[in-house]
């Protein structure tokens, strides 16, 4: 594998032409946009969430919330309770919701997906806290994850400038295939990634400014980088977008990680709008084609991860410790107590 960082292609040039777009995804597995996304729409909603992160004291003392530096004692990952106490919060903000649903984001979308495209309505942020690269998200393709129809398109937006050092995106581009790869147990966002040596070539990204979208398909194999700041946390955005007729997983119906321990619903999200919002159920009187979630992938990496555990893996103790926490009552549950009962 090449380690050097190489630059993405900016597709600015072919957004005229869907043709043109739809080869390059299917070539190359992205389509990189400069400046797709308003800017103001992003300020506005990060200047929400960091009013969030001021409430809930993750700020660095003596700091303006507004600058995004924070408390690394705070910090905490996916999964864990703190974040998913701080992401209950952020999930009831009504712009966190629509941005997803912006006329750019959707027009780019109409020229790649035939016919109405659905956005999911589990929508996902990302909060990657400075210097906790164990937790970074590792290699993976969002098909084991998101399931439903690989031409599934995320689109991926950073909340602020993301340079390289923020800890971004990054793609290893590749023609379409259909092939899964293997994944394995890991630390960070999704708990499940594919081994660099089963990857030749290079991996690609960008110093992105604020605007700025990454476009992929549930195939596309890509990571995020490690955030190396010292105090600046990295807020970005993941959303989801499928031809309304294809097949999709019921979990992509449910607010994201809701089933993380603390479960909240779309009535608790809705609370605080107003009756009859638009984007509030907009899916619910579309004729969907929902299939169950395939358990297969997770359970694999659960697997893996009190196999690790047993021989007394760091990374697999702690993933099995917040597992136990936040789902006590999973199929899992009594048998990674026993595990980590044993390692003690
Ligand atoms: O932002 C991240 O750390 C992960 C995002 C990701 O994997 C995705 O957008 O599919
Ligand atoms: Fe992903």
């Amino acid at each position: 594998m090449d380690t050097e960082l190489k630059e993405f292609k900016v597709s600015n040039d072919i957004l005229c032409s869907p043709e043109a777009m739809k080869a390059r995804l299917m070539e190359e597995g992205y389509l990189f946009f400069k400046n797709m996304i308003d800017p103001g729409h992003i300020e506005s909603l990060r200047a929400e969430i960091l009013d969030l992160y001021r409430q809930n004291e993750w700020v660095m003392r003596g700091t303006d919330p507004m600058e995004g530096r924070v408390d690394v004692g705070k910090s905490c990952a996916e999964g864990e309770p703190p974040y998913l106490e701080v992401y209950r919060q952020l999930y009831a903000l009504r712009s966190f919701h629509a941005i997803a649903h912006a006329p750019a984001m959707m027009g780019a979308m109409e020229k790649l997906i035939n016919g109405k495209v659905l956005p999911h309505p589990s929508k996902v942020a990302r909060m990657s806290f400075p210097q906790s690269d164990r937790h970074t998200t590792p290699i993976h393709q969002d098909f084991v994850h998101f399931q439903g129809s690989f031409y599934t398109l995320t689109c991926w937006t950073p909340l602020s400038d993301c340079p390289v050092e923020l800890g971004g995106l990054a793609i290893h581009p590749r023609p379409w295939s259909e092939e899964i790869f293997n994944h394995r147990f890991s630390l960070g966002a999704g708990m499940l990634k594919i081994d660099e040596d089963q990857l030749q070539g290079s991996w690609h990204t960008t110093n992105y400014e604020i605007g700025d979208a990454l476009i992929f398909h549930s195939l596309t194999v890509h990571k995020a980088l490690p955030n190396q700041t010292d105090e600046i946390m990295r807020i970005s955005l993941d959303n989801r977008y499928q031809a309304a007729t294809d097949v999709i997983n019921d979990r992509q119906l449910q607010p994201h990680l809701s089933g993380s321990g603390q479960r909240w619903g779309w009535d608790e999200i809705y609370d605080d709008w107003t009756p009859d919002d638009e984007l509030a159920w907009y899916w619910r009187d579309m004729d969907l084609k929902v299939v169950p979630w395939d358990e297969s992938f997770s359970d694999k990496g659960v697997q893996d991860a009190m196999a690790k555990a047993g021989d007394g893996d760091e990374d697999a103790i702690y993933s099995l410790n917040v597992l136990l926490k936040a789902n006590p009552g999973s199929k899992w549950a009594s048998r990674a107590a026993d595990i980590l009962a044993a390692v003690g």
